[in-house]
């Protein structure tokens, strides 16, 4: 059957434009501590039409897709010049991935991405799949990013197309455009993923957020938040790693956990957004949580609420992943707004919003984990226990004309 291939196009654009244009909302109500958004900021349809469709009639008479667009997600984030952007893992219908910028006016809504990908140098081994950029704006004048380098595993026994090695691959730029490749990250453990740059100095060195682990799925015998420090970027290597948030029985991060975004600086401490990953009988389980480390030593952590900060919820729950959200970007305003861009299951990007103060107040005022289910009824007992004296309180207060007595 012909194809109207002029009407077709259009139909397209149309879809296209109403997509990327629409208006955000902010669900109503929310739990006090950030807002979620109606709709995903980012999905595999944001992607350019001039990506997906050869546009000329003569090579597609059928204008149908030629590179299709699998996902857009786990997307690192900064502001720019005033724009919001966000460094987004492209997954092609062909399972590779790559960057890609998007951006947009207000954080929100209306994300568009630029009109290429990014081109990453590669290094003498080239990567096989690249994922999970980090930026960090460093004080150092460079914004790295610091992402998943993936290649096969080279003792992989015959017939195993699935083993992989994971290590930190390290890219620096200063406009997002053009990308300088350094040499990937060395460090003592067999496997990296989800090294995150601190963004300031620590003792003269750069110091890197890290998550070994002895096999590419498994954290195994490893695992945690790891801390190390490098002389250099240019060829990075921690030669000692301590472990800052570890792993934990019957937690929300039993099985692994990885640094999100690089911290953000308050006067309270570092504020540090992570996921954490527990098993279930339907599969591994991902969430985010937030903990906070001190000023002067980032190593040392000093607030960590219990549990969940956010958790997939509705659609969320569904997709190549299911039941997973994961954070690698959040953008801190000058207004205190701080843009939590999430992914859930690896799919699609979100946005929840929040303050410096309130996210400040829920790190520091949440009662922490206990590890056990009485801890967990006697701290519940005491948020009842203040409000029954609360509302006594209340009753026993006379409201005359001249105030409170
Ligand atoms: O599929 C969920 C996530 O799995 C990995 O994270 P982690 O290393 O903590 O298990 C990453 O591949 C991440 O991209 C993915 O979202």
């Amino acid at each position: 059957m012909e194809i109207n291939f002029k009407e077709r196009l259009s139909e397209l654009e149309k879809a296209y434009n109403s997509l990327i244009t629409r208006k955000n909302v902010k669900e109503a109500l929310g739990n006090g501590i950030y807002d979620r958004y109606k709709y995903p900021v980012l999905t595999g349809q944001h992607a350019p039409l001039f990506w997906r469709y050869d546009l000329n009639q003569e090579t597609n008479p059928y204008l149908m897709e030629r590179f299709g667009i699998n996902a857009a997600f786990n997307a690192g984030a900064i502001k720019l010049n005033g724009k919001y952007l966000l460094v987004v893992r492209v997954e092609g219908m062909d399972r590779k991935s790559f960057f890609a910028v998007a951006e947009s006016d207000n954080g929100v809504d209306n994300f568009r991405f630029w009109n290429r990908p990014i081109t990453l140098p590669e290094t003498g081994e080239p990567d096989v799949n690249v994922y999970d950029m980090r930026v960090t704006q460093h004080e150092d004048g460079w914004i790295y990013g610091l992402f998943c380098t993936e290649r096969k595993d080279p003792s992989a026994g015959p017939g195993d197309e699935s083993s992989a090695v994971a290590q930190c691959g390290i890219a620096r730029t200063k406009d997002l455009v053009e990308w300088e490749r350094l040499p990937d990250l060395k460090t003592p453990s067999p496997q990296q993923r989800n090294v995150v740059l601190h963004p300031e100095f620590v003792n003269g060195k750069y110091a890197l957020y890290t998550r070994p682990q002895d096999s590419f799925i498994e954290a195994g015998t490893r695992g945690g938040i790891g801390w190390g420090l490098t002389d250099s970027m240019e060829n990075a290597e921690v030669s000692e790693e301590m472990i800052i948030d570890e792993k934990r029985y019957h937690t929300v991060y039993e099985v692994k956990n990885g640094q999100g975004p690089a911290p953000i600086k308050t006067d309270k401490g570092w504020l540090h957004m992570a996921h954490g990953v527990r098993n279930t009988a339907a599969g591994l389980r991902y969430v985010l949580y937030v903990f906070m480390t001190d000023l002067e030593d980032p190593t040392k952590v000093i607030h960590k609420p219990a549990g969940y900060f956010i958790a997939p919820e509705g659609e969320e729950r569904v997709g190549d992943v299911s039941n997973v959200v994961f954070a690698n970007g959040w953008v801190l305003d000058e207004d205190g707004t701080v843009f939590i861009y999430y992914a859930s299951s690896d799919t699609r990007m979100h946005v929840a919003t929040s303050t410096i103060d309130r996210l400040l107040d829920y790190a520091v005022n949440t009662p922490s984990d206990d590890f056990r289910s009485g801890a967990s009824v006697e701290r519940l007992n005491k948020i009842i226990d203040g409000n029954e004296a609360y509302v006594q309180a209340q009753k026993g207060t006379v409201v005359s004309e001249n105030g409170v007595s």
